[in-house]
Parts: C-alpha cells; sequence; structure tokens
C-alpha cells in the first residue's frame, strides 16, 4: 500500500527535517501551512524544487488547524495512511500573552484533527502528536520517565496536556494508532531565531560580521535537555511503525544551562568570553575587543520557570532501538557554523 502522510506545520523546523525523512522513505507528502503575509516556507523550498525534479509527490495546502474545514479538505484530497501534528503555538513565553490563542491551537485543534480523522472513518491511518516536556513543568522527579506525573507550567503546556489526554482518549475509546511524543527541546539550525539557542548563535553571528548590538538574554541559569531536531524526527517515524499506538520520552537525558550554550557558541564563533557582575547586571565580555556581546534583560524571564526538565528515553530506546546521534557540543556547533555561514 503506498504511504502518504499528512503533516500540519510542515513549514517549521520538525516539519521540514521529516518531510526530508518520508520523500526519502518512498512516502507521497501533503503538508498544511498557515498563509502569512511574509513568506514562511523558506525551510522546505528547496526540497520542494528537487522532489517536482524528481517526479515525487509533495503537495503543500494553505490550512489551519483552527479551522475545521480546511482540515476536512486536505485529509478527502491527500487520503493519508500516517498524520504528524505539528501545528502549535509553540513559544511557552507568548503563551502567557496569548493564552487562548494558544489553546485553541494547541488544544483544540489537536481535538479538530482527530475528529475529522473520526469521522473520515481512516481506521488505517496513524497519527503522531507532537507533545512535549512542558507537561511535566514542575517535575515531581528527576530524570521523568513516561510514568512521571504531570504538572504544566505555562499555558502552552496545560494546553498541551489537553493535547496529550485527547490523543490517549482517542485510541482507548475509538481504538485509533494516536501516538505521544513527549520531545524535549530539540534545536537545529531551522530553530526559530526567538528559541533561545538559535537567539544565540544567530546573534553572535551578526555580531562576528559587524552588528554593533549586544546580545540580550533571560536567565542565565535556566536549564534545559537540548537534542538535535534531525534525530528527532527519525523517532518520530519509527513511533508510527509500530503495530500498538503509545507514548514515548524522547530526550538526551542530559541538562545544560543558556549560559553553558552561549560559552560554546562563543567559543565556536572565535570570541574570548568573560563574565563581569551578576543579576540584571552581568554581562559577557569579548577579552579580544573589549565590546560587551552579551547583556541581561529581565525581559527575558519567564513568569515562572518548569524544574529541572530532563528525560529519561529508555522506553524508546529499548522499545524502538532509538539512539539520539548528535551530543550537545556537536548540535552548538552545527548550529552556529551555520549561523555563521548565512552572514559570510
Ligand atoms: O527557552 C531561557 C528560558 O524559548 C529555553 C519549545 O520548543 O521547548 C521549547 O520551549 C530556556 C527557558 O524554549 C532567553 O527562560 C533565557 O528557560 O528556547 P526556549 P522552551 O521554553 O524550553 C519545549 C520542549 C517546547 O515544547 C516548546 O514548544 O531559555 N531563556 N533567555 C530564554 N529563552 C528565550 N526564548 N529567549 C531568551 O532571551
Amino acid at each position: 500500500m503506498k504511504k502518504v502522510a499528512l503533516i500540519t506545520g510542515i513549514a517549521g523546523q520538525d516539519g521540514s527535517y521529516l518531510t526530508e525523512l518520508l520523500l526519502n522513505r518512498g512516502y507521497d507528502v501533503h503538508g498544511v501551512d498557515r498563509r502569512s503575509s511574509l513568506f514562511n516556507r523558506s525551510r522546505i523550498e528547496k526540497t520542494r524544487r528537487e522532489a517536482q525534479k524528481k517526479g515525487l509527490v509533495f503537495e503543500l495546502y494553505y490550512g489551519d488547524i483552527c479551522d475545521a474545514g480546511s482540515l476536512y479538505r486536505v485529509i478527502s484530497k491527500s487520503k493519508p495512511t500516517e498524520i504528524y501534528n505539528f501545528a502549535s503555538q509553540s513559544h511557552v513565553a507568548i503563551s502567557f500573552d496569548e493564552p487562548e490563542h494558544t489553546t485553541d491551537i494547541n488544544a483544540n485543534g489537536v481535538l479538530r484533527l482527530l475528529e475529522a480523522v473520526r469521522n473520515f472513518e481512516l481506521k488505517d491511518c496513524r497519527i503522531y502528536q507532537a507533545s512535549t516536556s512542558e507537561l511535566f513543568g514542575n517535575a515531581l522527579e528527576t530524570p521523568q520517565t513516561e510514568k512521571t506525573p504531570f504538572h504544566p507550567r505555562s499555558p502552552y503546556g496545560v494546553a498541551k496536556l489537553y493535547a496529550y489526554w485527547i490523543v490517549k482518549n482517542y485510541r482507548e475509546h475509538y481504538a485509533m494508532h494516536a501516538n505521544n511524543g513527549i520531545l524535549y527541546n530539540h534545536e537545529s539550525p531551522r530553530r526559530g531565531e526567538n528559541f533561545v539557542t538559535r537567539k544565540i548563535t544567530y546573534s553572535l553571528a551578526k555580531i562576528k560580521a559587524g552588528d554593533d548590538h549586544a546580545l540580550e538574554l533571560g536567565n542565565l541559569d535556566a536549564q534545559r535537555d537540548w537534542g538535535y531536531a534531525k534525530d528527532y524526527v527519525e523517532m518520530m517515524w519509527l513511533m508510527l511503525q509500530q503495530e500498538k499506538a503509545d507514548d514515548y520520552i524522547i530526550a538526551t537525558g542530559k541538562l545544560h544551562t543558556v549560559r553553558e550554550f552561549v560559552e560554546k557558541a562563543a567559543h565556536v564563533a572565535g570570541f574570548d568570553l568573560v563574565w563581569e557582575g551578576d543579576g540584571t547586571k552581568e554581562v559577557g565580555r569579548d577579552k579580544l575587543t573589549g565590546k560587551i556581546i552579551i547583556k541581561v534583560n529581565p525581559k527575558f524571564y519567564r513568569p515562572i520557570e518548569p524544574h529541572l526538565l530532563v528525560g529519561d528515553a529508555t522506553k524508546a530506546k529499548d522499545k524502538l532501538g532509538w539512539q539520539p546521534k548528535v551530543s550537545f557540543e556537536n548540535l552548538v556547533e552545527i548550529m552556529m557554523k551555520a549561523d555563521i555561514e548565512r552572514f559570510l
């Protein structure tokens, strides 16, 4: 049977890497993304042109997970055997400013998608839901496993918790092959520039190219479990190849601070970074030029931070044979070098 994937949020980081993986594995790929006044398909444009040249099926549609009609139209056109849902308001800090909008996309949107699959009676269609470590929020244990109780700490996390449970409920009630991938932070040169890792590499590359503005960051001591997005999409695909649907944690199991990320990235970029002062007065200076290249700006502090989010991916490793390939050090280097090249 021909494998046909439908990817919502296809123009984002994960959508673009997964598209490449699926086209290489012989899938027809259909993707949905929202219209915006600025062209936002740059991550998939090259792949689209290459697919066209090779005569592969790669169709793009404008649509929105908040618009049931558009979902029904795309599902009826593509008749997917696998659906990957990446459509999301994915910025945790912004979810405090737009809690209702975040809930409509991240919670109700998932319900709309599940209902569309149920109403079309796509009995064999397998579904991947982009779930998140933010479900654990004020984590009750460290590292977290699939059995750790949830305690989200943001409107983003709460909306994703609804999505997690509705996916599980549709699996149990309607026997759908619906899966939650509980992914910890995953980054790459394709990461949006308002997430901290990419903000760091993008800004340092600009400073290296002559920009005079220091990089302004929030909590330098915030810690995250950062993996490589390209490693993680492989795992999403593996989840849908299993006979039984399930929920899996995907993580590296290692915590690093924002400060460590900055230090490693600055080193790769050729700065000799030294810290001076503390709290909101702390700055990072390049010893070679004497210039301040990092400043702290309380504007980027979160109202509340989650607590030590670090995942135990033993279940994924044992059941799916998955192993992350790229270390934290490699990840920083890949991202920093890609941004330096962008500004050459
Ligand atoms: O923040 C701190 C900030 O925005 C990471 C999303 O993919 O992963 C992502 O959510 C940490 C936080 O990612 C700045 O306070 C310091 O502690 O890169 P982030 P996130 O909030 O962890 C999870 C798993 C998801 O599911 C989300 O969709 O970095 N931080 N200074 C900063 N963060 C930002 N954005 N900007 C700063 O200037």
